[in-house]
């Protein structure tokens, strides 16, 4: 009979239409769970590659002072006449790759020019004259401080990619007793996934 086996046609065809809904409805499920975790774990993950990055920085540091009998100077020379901007991380990088130093060196990948200055003078062994700074795994410069300097606020271009802006930046205190953390050595500070520098997020050097 016609009418019978149209109907059934017709429900076995609806019944096939709710099964893709299901399927569908599932797959975005998964899908979107899957993105949630899959975010979690990169954030996860830079977390623990940038504070890596900031102990194995301290270590070079310390490495340095033995070198040279003192921590990395946190300013610039004088003669450089170069912006106020990124001054100690870009310091550090001058410590560093200068001509002649012997020790651990940061690796180039961690090197950026977030306020895009040069020097007026060639000092390191780059072919070029950018003022580099240490960059944590967002792109955003590491804040470096010598104690001699924590009192002094530093400045530094930084930020997610749409509040890319000048950042006034303390070194960090003791919450409990307000003393500095890391007296009588140095801090890095990396502004952590937001971006922004005094917030929870914020990561530093474990040792
Ligand atoms: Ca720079
Ligand atoms: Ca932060």
């Amino acid at each position: 009979m016609p009418h019978s086996s149209f109907s059934r046609q017709a429900s076995r065809a609806g019944f096939t239409l709710l099964e893709l809904m299901v399927v569908l409805v599932i797959i975005s499920i998964l899908a979107g769970a899957f993105i949630v975790t899959g975010g979690k774990m990169f954030q996860d993950s830079a977390r623990k590659e940038t504070a890596v990055r900031l102990t194995q920085l301290a270590a070079m540091v310390e490495q340095f002072a033995q070198i040279e009998g003192d921590y990395p100077d946190d300013r610039l020379p004088k003669s450089l006449s170069a912006n106020a901007v990124n001054t100690g991380s870009e310091a550090l990088v001058l410590a560093f790759f200068a001509p002649g130093y012997t020790g651990s060196k940061p690796s180039q990948a961690w090197l950026g020019n977030t306020d895009d200055d040069s020097s007026q003078k060639k000092l390191t062994t780059f072919a070029g004259q950018e003022l580099f700074e240490i960059t944590d795994v967002w792109g955003n410069p590491v804040y470096y401080a010598e104690s001699l300097h924590y009192s002094r606020q530093a400045t530094l271009m930084a930020g997610p990619d749409e509040l890319f802006e000048e950042q006034f930046v303390d070194a960090l205190r003791n919450e409990t007793t307000g003393d500095w953390q890391q007296p009588n050595r140095f801090q890095l500070i990396s502004a952590g996934m937001d971006g922004f520098f005094g917030t929870e997020d914020d990561i530093t050097h474990s040792r």
